[in-house]
């Protein structure tokens, strides 16, 4: 047993690696990266070398960044096809982008164990959305795994493998922001070795043509009693207080052991009977001891109403519940001390009111001389004039020209769909359609609309900013190399001379504005790729 200081990534990361882990894929997304980063960085280390992208510790090991969430999911089942264990992390939104994968991979007969760890993001701290990944694990019908701190991220990894060879299901393990990135000290369970099972003995285990899937279903389906039966036993009963009944889940329960000392302070020295909630599908048998005991309930939880619905769901509310659907807690936004303090009826934490000080608002900007900087420069001086455009972005460090002085996108919606956006908005008319994609946001999902657009000679710009890597997730190495890029657009059927390579840089602004212009005049499928490294990346391989 050794303890560490652990971020709660890394506490997932270093479990995978004792649970004897051989494949783990990912796509960078905050706040899930770090795990991706810490696997390659001690695999490289086990196998001897300094920490570089997809590396292979003599053959048993390999730790890779993929060109998306679904890339990385089915490499993974690969993995656990052929009897090794398999991770593949990524950030909530990256789950929809898997989402065929994952749902149909809950009917296989899952071989060695596979973990899949979405990492959610309430407050959208960088996020669209602030989804909640238990409920997609809900939808799939397959267990999910939620720790309310380090030491339990590490323990429920690496139960999760044992869990999912076990069941032969996936299971996902679902992180929030705070644990993802807090530190704490974590004891580690010797390590076991990577384990070879071998391929599976039945035949059409692993293959969903309809009648097969539907058998595989029916299993599926009878497993649910046992899953919920093993997340009620895993489930705690803390036997307080009639009054009240508090359940708990995830770090739901951290931020109420911050203040459970207060509220039996003020009732007689006595707790409120506390339930916690750390496995899915929810199990019964301690819910009905809890809501059988106590006169009133309330649920904390991050993310959606999950719990509360099910508690519900399940009883017609015999007794008053409290929670997100009526109000005591925040609908939106991530938990936090003090809201869970003010849904405990405990009257605010005393302090010393900070005073307010008169600083100006600094919204995010690009760093002094980002490359995006230059390349919109150019395009906005490309645009002057023009009455009719639409200029239609992505995900990425450029999505801040959405902001003053910029301006100059219109959308960022989904990785991706920028491409599919300008061409959808040209097929119908629209002139100057153009679409403005970073390089890894190009390989994950921008390409396949390029083909869309190539199949249909839409009449659209797509202009490519490549900064040679994942700048907005903290410098990850991109897909593919940028020199790579022409090559690839030209087998995609882009015509040679509508393929322009640019220099995204104040020096060649009027080369640049001129060649936008001519290309924003074709009347066909043109692609403009804007090259120069980011300045942060640069620093971090300068210092490699
Ligand atoms: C489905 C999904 N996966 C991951 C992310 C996290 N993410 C946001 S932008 C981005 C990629 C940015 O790289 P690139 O397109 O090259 O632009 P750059 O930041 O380098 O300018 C990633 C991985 C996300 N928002 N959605
Ligand atoms: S990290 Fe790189 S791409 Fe992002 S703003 Fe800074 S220089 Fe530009």
């Amino acid at each position: 047993m050794t303890q560490m200081v652990l971020s709660g990534d890394e506490a997932v990361a270093q479990a995978a690696l004792d649970a004897g882990v051989a494949g783990a894929f990912a796509y960078p997304g905050t706040p899930s990266t770090e795990i991706m980063e810490y696997l390659q960085e001690h695999i490289g280390k086990e196998a001897g070398v300094d920490a570089a992208p997809g590396l292979r510790d003599v053959s048993t090991r390999v730790a890779q960044w993929c060109s998306n969430e679904k890339t990385a999911y089915e490499s993974a089942l690969g993995v656990s096809f052929v009897g090794r264990r398999a991770m593949v992390s990524m950030k909530h939104v990256g789950l929809n982008v898997a989402m065929d994968p994952f749902v149909n991979s809950a009917l296989v007969r899952i071989h060695g164990g596979l973990v899949v760890v979405v990492a959610d993001d309430p407050s959208m701290h960088s996020s669209q959305n602030e989804q909640d990944s238990r409920l997609l694990a809900d939808f799939a019908r397959v267990p999910c795994f939620e720790p309310s701190d380090q030491q339990e991220a590490y323990e429920m990894t690496r139960s999760a493998f044992d869990y999912s060879e076990a069941h032969e299901v996936p299971v996902l393990l679902r992180i929030t922001t705070r644990l993802a990135h807090a530190r704490a000290l974590v004891t580690t369970a010797p390590a076991g070795a990577v384990r070879n099972l071998g391929k599976t003995d039945d035949p059409y285990a692993w293959i969903l043509m309809p009648a097969m899937a539907r058998k595989r279903w029916a299993a599926l389906l009878a497993k649910q009693a046992t899953f919920k039966a093993d997340a009620d036993a895993a489930s705690r009963l803390e036997l307080g207080s009639k009054e009240l009944g508090v359940v708990t889940c995830g770090l739901g329960r951290a931020y109420y052991m911050e203040n459970v000392g207060d509220w039996a302070q003020a009732h007689g020295g006595e707790r409120p009977t506390h339930l916690h909630i750390g496995r899915y599908p929810v199990g019964v048998g301690k819910i009905e001891a809890l809501v059988s005991r106590v006169g009133r309930i309330l649920v904390i939880e991050e993310g959606y109403p999950y719990v509360e619905r099910e508690l519900r769901g399940i009883f017609g509310a015999p007794v008053p519940i409290a929670g997100k659907m009526t109000g005591e807690i925040p609908l939106a936004g991530e938990l936090s001390a003090d809201s869970v303090r003010a849904a405990l009826g405990l009257p605010p934490r005393g302090g010393v009111a900070a005073p307010a000080i008169g600083v100006p608002a600094r919204p995010p900007q690009f760093c002094q001389g980002c490359p995006h900087a230059d390349s919109f420069t150019a395009l906005k001086k490309a645009l002057e004039g023009e009455a009719e455009f639409f200029s239609a972005s992505d995900i990425g460090c450029y999505a801040l020209a959405a902001q003053p002085p910029w301006n100059a996108i219109e959308s960022c919606v989904d990785m991706g769909a920028s491409v599919g956006m300008a061409r959808g908005a040209a097929s119908v008319g629209q002139k100057r359609a153009i679409g403005v994609i970073g390089d890894s946001t190009f390989y994950h999902s921008g390409i396949t609309n390029l083909i869309d657009a190539v199949k249909y000679r839409t009449p659209m710009t797509l202009v490519i900013l490549d900064n040679g890597t994942t700048a907005m997730t903290g410098a990850q190495p991109t897909i593919g190399a940028a020199s790579t890029l022409p090559a690839l657009l030209e087998g995609l059927g882009v015509e040679k001379e509508h393929i322009r390579v640019l220099e995204a840089h104040r020096r060649a602004l009027d080369a640049d504005v001129a060649a936008i212009r001519e290309e924003l005049a074709y009347d066909g499928v043109s692609v403009i790729v804007m090259v120069r490294e980011c300045i942060e990346w640069l620093k971090k391989v300068r210092k490699s």
